[in-house]
């Protein structure tokens, strides 16, 4: 299943990179970006709602967006790949956790250290002021269609919430995404699981390894042309495929 220059280099590894979008969550009912948006945001892609200015036009239509997407998150539970990179880093000598996702279920499955490049739905922060306010949010329960929903209100200013994410045209965490560049410049083995690579600058992440001379796995069941050495595709689903190339 696996070749042999790819088993042995995760077993020299020093320091493995592991870099995961939507799809290493798909397995556990979370739908990625690449799904079309369904009930009330049918008519929208993610990128025109994941934005400032979506929410500045409709903050109801966003806050219940990302509601029914948190409240999606907390019915889910991490998946066999999920607690792979967790056992991973529990067996190698240094791994580096980097997720485009926005969803808690790598520290669910047991991952100590992860670097969220786009932020997190569990840490929301005031849209004007930028405070995070200890307001504590409940469970939602919303329905499957998803509703509107008005924002709370900030307890410092009285502007509205926004969730603690990385919306298009907004900087990423400066410290985040260099700590990222900084561990794809210096490993030996970068897996790349659930990603299609198409939003910046995040997406640079597995580039930056293999022009640094690591071997690049992606592991998706979509091909990926991997024209280059030192590149390897492992086509399947994330949930089947990390526990066997990491046992
Ligand atoms: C920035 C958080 C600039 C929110 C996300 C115009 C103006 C400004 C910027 C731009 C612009 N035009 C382009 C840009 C750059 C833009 C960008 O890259 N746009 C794209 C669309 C071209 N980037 C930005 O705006 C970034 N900021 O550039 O700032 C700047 C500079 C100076 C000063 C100010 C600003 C910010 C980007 C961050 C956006 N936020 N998320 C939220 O969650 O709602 S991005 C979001 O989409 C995700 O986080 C993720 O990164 C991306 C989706 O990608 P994937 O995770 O790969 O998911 P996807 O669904 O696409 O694919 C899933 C894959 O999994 C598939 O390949 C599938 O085959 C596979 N799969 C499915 N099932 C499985 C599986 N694999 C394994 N196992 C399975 N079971
Ligand atoms: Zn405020």
């Amino acid at each position: 299943m696996f070749s042999t220059t790819l088993i042995e280099a995760l077993r020299k590894a020093q320091h493995v990179v592991v870099f995961t979008g939507a799809g290493v969550s798909a397995e556990s009912g979370i739908p990625t970006f690449r799904d079309s948006l369904t009930g009330l945001w049918e008519r929208f892609d993610a990128t025109s709602l994941a934005t400032p200015e979506a929410f500045a036009a409709d903050p109801e239509l966003v806050w219940g967006w990302y509601e029914w997407r948190r409240m999606k998150v907390l019915q889910a539970h991490p998946n066999p790949g999920h607690r792979a990179i967790a056992a991973l880093e529990r067996n190698i000598p240094r791994l580096t956790l980097v997720t485009q996702n926005v969803d808690d279920l790598h520290e669910r499955a047991g991952n100590q250290a992860v670097i969220h490049l786009h932020g997190s739905l569990h840490a929301p922060r005031c849209f004007d002021c930028g405070r995070s306010p200890d307001i504590p949010l409940s469970a939602p329960e919303e329905p499957e269609g998803g509703r509107r929903l008005p924002p709370p209100r900030c307890t410092v200013c009285g502007g509205p919430l926004r969730p603690g994410v990385v919306w298009f045209g907004e900087s990423l965490p400066t410290a985040d995404l260099s700590a990222a560049f900084e561990a794809a410049e210096n490993c030996d083995l970068l897996i790349s699981v659930g990603t299609s690579g198409m939003v910046y600058p995040a997406a640079e992440v597995p580039a930056l390894a293999w022009r640094a001379g690591a071997i690049v796995v992606h592991v998706n069941p979509q091909s990926h042309p991997c024209q280059q050495e030192r590149e390897y595709a492992l086509p399947g689903l994330a949930g089947e495929l990390l526990p066997r190339l990491i046992e």
